[in-house]
């Protein structure tokens, strides 16, 4: 394989044909003038550019693509952020694999960051998709004309039928001026997934960690007094990467940040670099299970893999990325919280070449390697 292009570009790796090798997509910022591409991988040790054929040669300004099967029928489908000149300052477009080598763009939905996970427990993967706040002028302290613009902080209800419903407002996300870098995970293992998210304080001129709480009644509570975040953020939120980085069964949080001063640019003021925070997670007395899966007939790394875990009157429900997000990678181990639960009463993993795993009555605070076993 050999890749004729410069600059920004983001890899991912996925298996976008279901034929247990992984294959790989590169975006590319518009600058650099170059188109996207898909590369299918042969299984001899090379690498085929498909990019035409699969609809994905987009030439086009690209924030971050990722992989996930949306409409869950077992083939991974791309969402891709663009960067664009409006106020929104974004698109970002999901494009579903057709499973016969093509993916056609089935949805369009404005801003600039995204991050996928299934807030509702309904075994479809919803949309949380944020607009950062800005200014009409850089330095608008000095400037009565000057305006501040809103950004917004918007989750869509998958319904699993190709409908997206928006219900930010119904779910807690009205009163913010706008978000940045989101990412879901269950930080109090309560088996709801909540949300880590870069919010903005304007007047105090800072980006803030958040921590938003999934009540688990399909609304959410902001939360991030009661985690001890530090509240005086140093920078530009860059990325975030959740892992249990101690093995507590606690899923704990990285933080990587840039020069401070992201919305309001003052020349009297010194651009302080950012630092990276690790964030250990305090834990609880909820209990919690984690799989790390290794593939056979399927991709070793288990990308594709669809995971239902039931436990009590809960259903949770995980796709296997191996982590990937965009700037950051987080754990590819797949991580449930239990709540009070003293075991998962049925673990139902579903391979991409179509095998199926079934684990009944796993006890909780315990990690198993779950290895692909071929149809009998
Ligand atoms: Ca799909
Ligand atoms: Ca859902
Ligand atoms: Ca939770
Ligand atoms: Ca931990």
């Amino acid at each position: 394989m050999h890749i004729q292009r410069a600059g920004e570009e983001l890899l991912h790796t996925l298996i976008y044909d279901n034929d247990g090798y992984l294959d790989l997509f590169i975006a590319n910022a518009k600058r650099h003038d170059a188109p996207s591409v898909l590369f299918r991988n042969n299984g001899d040790g090379t690498f085929f550019d498909v990019s035409a054929n699969a609809g994905l040669n987009i030439i086009d300004d690209t924030v971050k693509s990722s992989w996930i099967d949306y409409d869950n029928d077992g083939y991974m489908d791309l969402t891709i952020a663009f960067s664009k000149k409006s106020w929104d300052r974004g698109e970002i477009c999901i494009y579903r694999n057709m499973q016969n080598g093509t993916f056609k763009k089935t949805m369009t939905f404005k801003g600039l960051i995204y991050a996928w996970g299934d807030y509702d427990n309904d075994g479809y993967y919803d949309l949380l998709v944020t607009i950062p706040p800005r200014t009409s002028i850089k330095g608008y302290k000095f400037n009565m004309l000057a305006r501040i613009f809103r950004g917004s902080i918007k989750l869509y209800e998958n319904k699993g039928n190709g409908e997206f419903v928006e219900v930010s407002s119904k779910t807690g996300f009205k009163n913010e001026m706008g978000g940045d870098k989101a990412v879901f995970f269950d930080y109090d293992n309560d088996g709801d997934i909540d949300i880590y998210m870069n919010t903005y304080d304007i007047e105090k001129d800072i980006l803030i960690d958040t921590i938003f709480m999934n009540n688990g009644d399909k609304t959410f509570t902001n939360v991030t007094e009661k985690t001890g975040m530090i509240q005086e953020i140093r920078g530009k939120g860059c990325s975030a990467a959740y892992a249990d980085y101690n093995n507590d069964g606690f899923l704990d949080l990285f933080l990587t940040n840039d020069k401070e001063m992201y919305i309001v640019w003052d020349p009297l003021k010194e651009r302080r670099k950012g630092q990276n925070v690790l964030y250990k997670n305090r834990g609880s007395n909820n209990r919690w299970v984690k799989l790390k899966l290794i593939g056979t007939k399927s991709n070793r790394e288990g990308l594709g893999v669809q995971i239902t875990l039931y436990a009590g009157d809960k259903m949770q429900y995980r796709q296997a990325t191996g982590g990937m997000e965009g700037y950051s990678q987080h754990s590819s181990v797949i991580h449930f919280g239990l709540g009070k639960a003293v075991r998962a009463d049925r673990i139902e993993i579903a391979w991409p070449n179509k095998n199926k795993t079934v684990l009944t009555n796993v006890s909780a605070n315990q990690m198993l390697a779950i290895k692909e076993l071929a149809r009998q």
